[in-house]
C-alpha cells in the first residue's frame, strides 16, 4: 500500500513521462519533415522509450493498491528553431526528470518506503545514462560546428547512434534470454 504522499508524487512522475513521449515524438515528426531521418528514427524510439517509462509507473503504482491516473498531455511545440536547439531543450528536458526522480527517491527514503526505494533506482540509472547521451550528442553537434554540410553529419551521427543503441539492446535481450 502506498502512502498517499508518494503516490501523489509516482502520478505527477506519469504526467511527467507522458509529455516526455508526446514532446519526443513532436520532434521525431518535424526531424521527418526536415529529411533529418537519423534524428527522426532518433526520436520515435526515445518517444517510445518514454511511454515504457511511463507504463512502468502505472504497473507499479496498481501492483501496490494505489491507482495510476493516467493524464491529459500537453500539445508539444510542433515547429522548432534548428536541431541544435532541439537537443538543447532535450537537454533541459532530461535534467528536469533527473531532478524530479531525485525528489521522488527523497520521499520514498524519507517515508521509510523500501519497494518505491527500489523501484526507482531503474529510473537514477536511465537517467544517468540519458543525460549522458545527450550530452555526448550536444557535443558531436559542437564539433560538426555549422558548416553548410553539417545537418549532413549530425544527421548521420544520429544514425551511428541508433544502430549503436540498437546493438546494444539486443545484446541485452540475448543475455536476458540465455539467462531464462
Ligand atoms: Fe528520460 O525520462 Fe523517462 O524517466
Amino acid at each position: 500500500m502506498l502512502k498517499q504522499n508518494i503516490l501523489e508524487a509516482l502520478n505527477a512522475q506519469i504526467n511527467l513521462e507522458a509529455n516526455s513521449s508526446a514532446t519526443y515524438l513532436s520532434m521525431a515528426s518535424w526531424c521527418d519533415r526536415e529529411g533529418l531521418r537519423g534524428c527522426a528514427a532518433f526520436f520515435y524510439a526515445q518517444s517510445d522509450e518514454e511511454r515504457m517509462h511511463m507504463l512502468k509507473i502505472v504497473h507499479y503504482i496498481n501492483d501496490m493498491d494505489g491507482h495510476a491516473i493516467i493524464p491529459a498531455v500537453d500539445k508539444p511545440d510542433s515547429v522548432f528553431e534548428s536541431i541544435q536547439s532541439v537537443f538543447k531543450m532535450v537537454y533541459d528536458q532530461e535534467r528536469a526528470v533527473t531532478e524530479s526522480i531525485n525528489k521522488l527517491m527523497t520521499l520514498s527514503q524519507e517515508g521509510h518506503d523500501h519497494a518505491t526505494t527500489v523501484f526507482l533506482q531503474w529510473y537514477v540509472g536511465e537517467q544517468r545514462e540519458e543525460e549522458g547521451l545527450v550530452r555526448e550528442i550536444l557535443d558531436k553537434i559542437r564539433l560538426i560546428g555549422s558548416g553548410s554540410q553539417s545537418l549532413y553529419y549530425i544527421d548521420k551521427e544520429l544514425e551511428r547512434i541508433n544502430k549503436a543503441r540498437a546493438a546494444a539492446a539486443g545484446a541485452a535481450d540475448a543475455g536476458w534470454e540465455a539467462k531464462a
